[in-house]
Order: structure tokens, then sequence, then C-alpha cells
């Protein structure tokens, strides 16, 4: 197994020379070279990227075959999502611009990304919800952060075509992905894998939504082979939920519904670039059910340590579907895209912790429920 290349170098403190993580500069000038960003360009970061690539020896042990799998566990950025990869370049790209304000369509991430950075970078921050199925914890991102927050009576996709509307008509820039800048800083979660692994994984299991982040990877994995930094190219793996899965069934869903509510969506705006990594790179997209993302979402936490949302769920759902498909001794990267903490109802409403309520203030009662 290849060490996992880290972050480290010999800092000099009292007690002598000590590794110490080194400060992390944020994705933009970490990959300055490889993104559309000049010396006018005022970087907008919270120190963004960097996160971390955890082996996850509970899932190979279900594959088997020496098998290793690990998680690009993108939870750990500063809104919990793979959102501010993007959402620093386009924020940083819009103030360059001039722009004042910005506006987004969101199932919840996208609008906690760009309201943190677009206050960050002294912009006002629009944000179209569909009412009543964004994750707690996101909305209160939104709310924190500053955002003026419309709740929109109609899904995802139809709160998207509304900020594409206004975004033409008035000043204030769009920054879903239809913002080529959000896909240039989404790609260098590809950089990392790469520069962490040594090489380009075998397989990348990742959840599809509005298809912006599996097209952003793929744009990342071809431009290090290019550059030489890797020789091999992943499958891209792109799993949707089933009752949001367009992508899959190849046509748009007009009511698309999911416990996952991040990728509820019906009809992807990056579909075309997602047809095309999926061509490129022999990969493949696939329906999971509502009950496999669970079942997934429950054995990360358990089984692994790692607490990610259910939408993250879906790529560990979907390799554990086909494992039978993956190469013996491959090396497989499922994305988790988003933390766990940002729906905490559903954490609470699907788990199998014994959870003992009302339980008397005494010793030996606390014993007794211990089963001593
Ligand atoms: C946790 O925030 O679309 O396929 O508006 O939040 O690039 O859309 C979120 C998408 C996967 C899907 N995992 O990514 C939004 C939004 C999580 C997400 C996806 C999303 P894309």
């Amino acid at each position: 197994m290849p060490l996992l290349r880290s972050f480290r170098r010999h800092g000099t403190g009292p007690f002598g020379a000590q590794p110490v993580m080194q400060d992390w500069p944020g994705l933009i000038e970490a990959y300055r070279a490889w993104l559309p960003v000049s010396d006018a360009t005022p970087v907008v970061t919270l120190r963004e990227g960097a996160t971390p690539l955890i082996p996850a020896p509970s899932i190979a042990e279900r594959i088997g075959r020496g098998v290793r799998v690990f998680l690009k566990y993108d939870g750990l950025n500063p809104t919990g999502s793979f959102k501010d990869r993007g959402m620093t370049m386009a924020i940083s790209k819009a103030k360059e611009a001039g722009s004042e304000a910005v506006i987004c369509a969101s199932t919840g991430n996208t609008s906690a990304a760009a309201a943190a950075y677009a206050r960050r970078g002294g912009m006002r921050a629009f944000v179209l919800i569909p009412d009543g199925y964004v994750a707690q914890g996101k909305l209160a991102q939104a709310l924190l952060y500053g955002a003026e927050v419309l709740a929109v009576q109609g899904n995802f996709d139809r709160a998207l075509t509304i900020v594409r509307e206004v975004a033409d008509r008035y000043p204030v820039t769009l920054v879903n992905s239809l913002n080529p800048f959000r896909l240039q800083g989404q790609k260098t979660a590809a950089f990392e894998v790469v520069d962490a692994l040594g090489e380009a994984p075998d397989w990348l299991c990742i959840p599809v939504g509005n298809a912006g982040n599996i097209s952003a990877y793929w744009m990342g994995f071809r431009e290090y082979r290019q550059a030489g930094r890797s020789w091999k190219l992943p499958r891209m793996m792109g799993f949707q939920a089933a009752g949001a899965a367009p992508l899959v069934l190849g046509h748009t869903v007009e009511q698309p519904d999911t416990i996952a509510t991040a990728i509820r969506i019906g009809n992807p705006v990056n579909k075309e670039n997602a047809l095309k990594a999926r061509a490129e790179s022999n990969g493949d997209f696939m329906a999971v059910t509502d009950a496999e993302i669970i079942e997934a979402y429950k054995l990360l936490g358990a089984g692994e340590g790692v607490f990610c949302e259910p939408a993250s769920a879906a790529s560990v759902a979907g390799l554990l579907k086909r494992r039978e498909e993956v190469p013996s001794g491959a090396t497989v990267v499922c994305v988790l895209t988003g933390n766990g903490l940002k729906d905490p109802t559903t954490a609470i409403e699907h788990n199998d912790a014994k959870f003992h309520a009302g339980i008397e203030p005494d010793t030996a009662t606390v014993a007794k429920v211990m089963g001593f």
C-alpha cells in the first residue's frame, strides 16, 4: 500500500524540530497555476480544500479481493460541503468583475456556501430554496451567514429556472454550477485525490444531482493526466437516488423525490458534461434506492466513524451495489460530498443506536441498563 502523501513540514518550535501541519492557503493559492485567476483576482477564501482521503476498511471488507476503498471527505470543508471549492472561485471572480450581489437556487449546500463566501467578499447573497425540502443545518447556515433567503413553493429545478432569468435581467451574478468558475474550483478535488494516492484511482464513485461535481472531477483527472501527474484515469461511476434519477432513466423527472434532499433534482443542468464523462471514462450511472442510501449512511457512521449526509452515502451505496464488478486489487475512491451534521433530522430518524430515555439518575440503574 503506497503511503499517502501528507502536507507536513518540519517546524522549529521551542522544543526543536517537530512535524506540524503546514498552513494551507486555500485551494486557489494551492492550485493557482491550474485555475483561471490572475494577480488582479481578489481571492475570497475560507481555506477550503485539503480534505482528508480516509481509508474505509469496513467497506473494503465487504468487497474483499484486495480492493482498497478511500473516502474523499469533502464534508470537512469550511461550510461542510464540496460546494466551497466552487464557491471560492465563483465569488472571487464575481468580485473581480465588480459584482455586488450573487444569486443561486439550491437544495441547501450551494446556498450555505454562496452565503458564506459572498458575505466574506462583502457581497449580498440571494438564495432560492425549495420550501420544506432543505435540511435543517443548511437552512441554519444560510440564515446565520446573512443570506436573503427566498423559500419557493416548487422544487429545485423550478427555482433554478427562476434564478437564471433573474440573473439575465438584473445586476446579480449567478453562482449555480452553470457558472463555469464553479467547476474550475471543484476540479481541485480530483487533483487532491491524485496528490494523495500518487496515482488516479481505478473507480471514482460519486453522487449525482445537478451533475456539476462529476463533470468537475472528470476535468481534473484529465488535466492531471495530460500534465503527467498520473498515468491512468478512473472509471466515473455516478449514482443517483432512485426517485430522482434522470441520467439513469434518460429523461427529466418532473416530481423528483428522495430522502437525500441534496440530490432531489429532476433536470440536471450539467447533463451533457456528465454524459461525456461517462462515455470517455467507460463509466456508468446507476440508481440507488433510499433504503440502500440509508444502509450505506449507517455503515459509514457506525462502521467507519464517518458522518456524512444521506446524498453523500449514495456513492458508497452504489459501490456496494456493484461490488462484484470491482476488479481485484483495485483502488476505489468514494466522494463524501457533505457533512452529516447538515441533516440531523435524518440521523435521528435512521440509526440502529440503543437509546434509553428517562433513566433514573442513580449508578445502579445505569449499570443495570448497561447490562452489568
Ligand atoms: C451533499 O446545493 O445541488 O451533481 O443546490 O449537496 O454537482 O449537483 C447540491 C448537490 C451531492 C450533487 N452531494 O452534486 C445544491 C446542490 C451533496 C450535494 C450533490 C449535492 P452535483
